[in-house]
């Protein structure tokens, strides 16, 4: 550490499937936050941490997007969202390569307009451009509608100019000290990053209209005495008693499929061999309940 090491916060702000948690992921260089290609994926604020042992230490705040709620829990996701634009050091605003600026995106230049915090502007799957001049058109497009401190076009898919992101956060993060030893990588306990890995697994295998309504509990992680084993009991839940018979599947195949890849990435994550049961219950109406939703580890 040296006296010009700076640390700070910053948070990822974007609409749904914007690509937030593939950018967090990709800075870090390993998976915390889940992704997929349904909205309202994040529900949580996870943190994670970089660290570069002589420039300073970014700790990202991953929140859940801005938007309308439009029940208990969709109105704790937006509060936890918006009370993090004035805590935080650097807000980095992802937006899909368009010069369409939306009703969504108009929501929230509204809400940057009330806060101090400079804002950087990542205009993220430059990928997807089969023209990549059409990106000075979007920045143009955005340059006129709120004073950014910075503009960058990125791939957080690719990695590309994800570099350069560092370096813009580093320039507007205050001096300040190491909050985490530099081998800390999240605050997320790891029983949270299991159960938010299942729920992952079961995002992908189900269709539509149920993922939503699904939050999944660990009841019980041991590791097996001298032995790079874990045993992990988990419930997922539903809503509906129509739901657990798809999320169970014909003969339990569905929960099977969701288990074997929630297994391999589990102990990918915990570098061990994992025993994983998996259970499914209804429990009605959980999204419109605050114990229901603290008990699940939704907390503020
Ligand atoms: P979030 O809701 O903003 O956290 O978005 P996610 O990180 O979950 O990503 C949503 C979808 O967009 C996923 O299928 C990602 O693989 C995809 N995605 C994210 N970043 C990029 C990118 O730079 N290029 C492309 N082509 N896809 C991306
Ligand atoms: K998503
Ligand atoms: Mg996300």
């Amino acid at each position: 550490m040296t006296e010009n090491f700076k640390s700070g916060f910053v948070t990822l702000i974007g609409r749904p499937n914007v690509g937030k948690s593939t950018l967090m992921n990709h800075l870090i260089g390993q998976k915390i936050a889940i992704t997929s290609n349904k909205p309202q994926t994040t529900r949580n604020r996870i943190q994670t941490i970089y660290t570069d042992e002589n420039r300073g230490q970014i700790i990202f705040v991953d929140t859940p997007g801005i938007h309308k709620a439009k029940n208990k829990l969709g109105e704790f996701m937006v509060n936890v969202a918006e009370h993090t634009l004035n805590e935080v050091d650097v807000i980095l605003w992802l937006v899909e390569p368009s010069d369409f600026i939306g009703a969504g995106e108009q929501h929230i230049i509204e809400k940057l307009k009330t806060v101090k915090t400079p804002v950087i502007l990542v205009i993220n799957k430059l990928d997807t451009l089969d023209n990549k001049d059409k990106m000075l058109e979007y920045i143009d497009t955005y340059r006129k509608v709120y004073d950014f401190a910075e503009i960058v076009p990125a791939s957080a898919l690719r990695g590309e100019n994800t570099d350069v992101i560092i370096d813009l956060i580093f320039k507007y993060l205050p001096y300040g000290p190491m909050f985490y030893d530099e081998d800390t990588i999240t605050d997320q306990p790891e029983r949270q990053i299991v159960a938010e890995l299942i729920r992952e697994k079961a995002l992908h295998a189900l269709n539509e209209e149920i993922p939503h309504g699904i939050a999944v509990s660990i009841d019980q992680m041991k590791k097996r005495k001298g032995r790079k084993m874990f045993d992990i009991d988990a419930t997922i839940i539903c809503e509906r008693d129509s739901h657990k018979g798809i999320i169970i599947g014909k003969q339990g195949a569905m929960l099977k499929k969701i288990g074997t890849n929630a297994r391999y990435e589990i102990e990918h994550l915990l570098d061990a061999k994992v025993n994983l049961k998996l259970w499914v219950k209804v429990k009605k109406d959980w999204r419109d309940s605050d114990y229901m939703i603290k008990n699940f580890g939704y907390r503020e």
